[in-house]
């Protein structure tokens, strides 16, 4: 099922839902009882030809009936309200890790906990976009602040929704029941990119989301790394500007294929090598006609360390 509330697959979630069904349920039941009691009356009792209507006033059980009944359940209401709000609301109890959630206009900005498993090369730690990765059955809490305005945190099926407040932080917290991927929404309008703030949460299995942190830290550190800026500037230097286009930079050639996405290709020259990973990137650059003999790309005579630098930018390039 798709992002919905009533579709609970978390703690947080399905305190909400309990209750919003407990309620509904009962004010069906409340439905039932007083428009069934209306029309059964308004039918049987009418005054029709043969049959004068009674006429009476008060009813002391009757008006008891309807005065406890009804304030009975507004205090069991509340008390369970109170209850699940207290559970919902209590970010801190057995939470194992803390995600700085900084909404902007028009993004989400995912700041991962100053803990060794997320730190990059550089000092600095692991900050994600739009995409929020946690493990599975365990409380993770937010802490939400905004930029700019007022932003609103939801994912329907785990659980929020809460404001991101500018000049403040407020806090939730997520768990879900299992992987997989959860979608959500920037919940408060927020100028015209609002519906572009999509959160994506993605739930890994306990035992794999150190290999996920570890994925991404590299990934970061390869964004960062001092090789990538020298290999865009050795790119930029050389002939593959003029027969390669790379959105961004000046490189504005038509010979060759475009390589502003390069490394989320399947394939690179036409299908022959695959997947796109460094080996087949060195391999190619290094000498092109040996691969694909023909080729209209020719080998520039490029030394280990130029090619290097050049597949580490290139693999940048999604
Ligand atoms: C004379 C023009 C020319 C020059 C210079 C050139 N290339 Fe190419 N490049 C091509 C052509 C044409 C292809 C397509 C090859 C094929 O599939 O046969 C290509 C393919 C590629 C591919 C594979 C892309 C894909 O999607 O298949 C990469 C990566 C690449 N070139 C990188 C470079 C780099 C890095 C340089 C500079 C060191 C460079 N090229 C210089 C013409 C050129
Ligand atoms: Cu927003």
């Amino acid at each position: 099922m798709g992002p919905w509330t009533n579709d609970p697959l978390g703690p947080q979630a399905r305190a909400s839902a309990d209750i919003y069904w407990i309620m509904f349920v009962c004010a069906i039941i409340v439905l039932v009882i007083v428009d069934g009691g209306l029309i059964f009356a308004g039918l049987k009792f009418r005054d029709r030809p043969g049959h004068t209507a009674k006429q009476f006033h008060g009813h002391n059980f009757l008006e008891l009936l309807w005065t406890v009944v009804p304030t009975l359940m507004v205090i069991s209401f509340s008390v369970l309200s109170y209850q699940k709000l207290n559970v919902m609301n209590d970010t801190r109890t057995g939470a194992e890790m803390t995600v700085d959630v900084q909404g902007q206009q028009w993004t989400w900005v995912m700041n991962y906990p100053k803990e060794d498993r997320f730190k990059l090369n550089d000092g600095t730690y692991l900050v994600g976009a739009q995409e929020l990765h946690i493990p599975v059955n365990t409380k993770v809490r937010i802490q939400l602040s905004s930029k700019d305005v007022i932003h609103s945190f939801w994912v329907p099926n785990i659980g929020g929704k809460k404001d991101a407040v500018p000049g403040r932080t407020t806090d939730l917290w997520i768990q879900a029941d299992k992987p997989g991927t959860y979608k959500g929404q920037c919940f408060e309008f927020c100028g015209t990119g609002h519906a572009d703030m999509l959160i994506t949460l993605v739930v890994h299995p306990k035992a794999e989301y150190a290999t996920w942190a570890k994925g991404a830290v590299a990934e970061a550190g390869r964004l960062s790394d001092p090789a990538t800026k020298k290999g865009r500037e050795t790119f930029l230097a050389l002939a593959c500007t003029g027969c390669h286009t790379v959105k961004g930079t000046t490189a504005a050639g038509k010979v060759g294929p475009e390589l502003s996405n390069v490394a989320s290709k399947k394939s690179i020259a036409a299908g022959l090598l695959s997947p796109v990973n460094e080996e087949t990137l060195t391999r190619w650059i290094k000498n092109p006609p040996a691969v694909k003999p023909g080729t209209l790309m020719p080998s520039l005579g490029l030394s280990d360390e130029q090619v290097h630098d050049i597949v580490q930018w290139l693999l940048t390039l999604k």
